[in-house]
C-alpha cells in the first residue's frame, strides 16, 4: 500500500512538472497566462469577442467571448461597460478584442479595440 502510493505520487509530480516546461517553451500561450498577475502593470491581455447585443439602458453589452486571461472559458455573457460612451460605437455582429476585469464583483470590460 506505502509503495504504491509513493509510485502514483511520484507520477503526479513529474506529470505536474513536465507541462510548466513545456508551456514556458512557447511565449504565446504562456504569457497569457503569466501575465495575469500584474493586470494592473502589464498591458492587458487582449480576448477577441463578438458582439451579440448591446443594451445602452443597462450599461451592458453581450460578448461570445474566448478563452480569458483570468480562466474563464469561452462563453457567451454580459458585460458592463467601464466608458458607457463605447456602448454608442458597438453593435451586434461587431469584432473586438477587448480586456474585462471584476470591477465591483461585475465583470467589466476595462479595454476595447474594434478587430
Ligand atoms: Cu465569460
Amino acid at each position: 500500500m506505502k509503495t504504491s502510493f509513493g509510485i502514483i505520487f511520484a507520477a503526479l509530480l513529474s506529470a505536474a512538472t513536465l507541462p510548466a516546461h513545456a508551456a514556458s517553451d512557447k511565449p504565446q500561450t504562456a504569457d497569457a497566462h503569466n501575465h495575469g498577475g500584474h493586470a494592473a502593470m502589464a498591458p492587458a491581455t487582449l480576448t477577441e469577442g463578438l458582439v451579440k447585443k448591446v443594451d445602452k439602458a443597462a450599461g451592458r453589452v453581450t460578448l461570445s467571448h474566448g478563452p480569458l486571461p483570468n480562466g474563464m472559458p469561452a462563453m457567451t455573457m454580459m458585460f458592463r461597460v467601464k466608458d458607457p460612451a463605447w456602448l454608442d460605437q458597438l453593435k451586434a455582429g461587431d469584432q473586438i478584442l477587448f480586456a474585462a476585469d471584476q470591477v465591483n464583483g461585475a465583470m467589466t470590460v476595462v479595454e476595447l479595440k474594434r478587430k
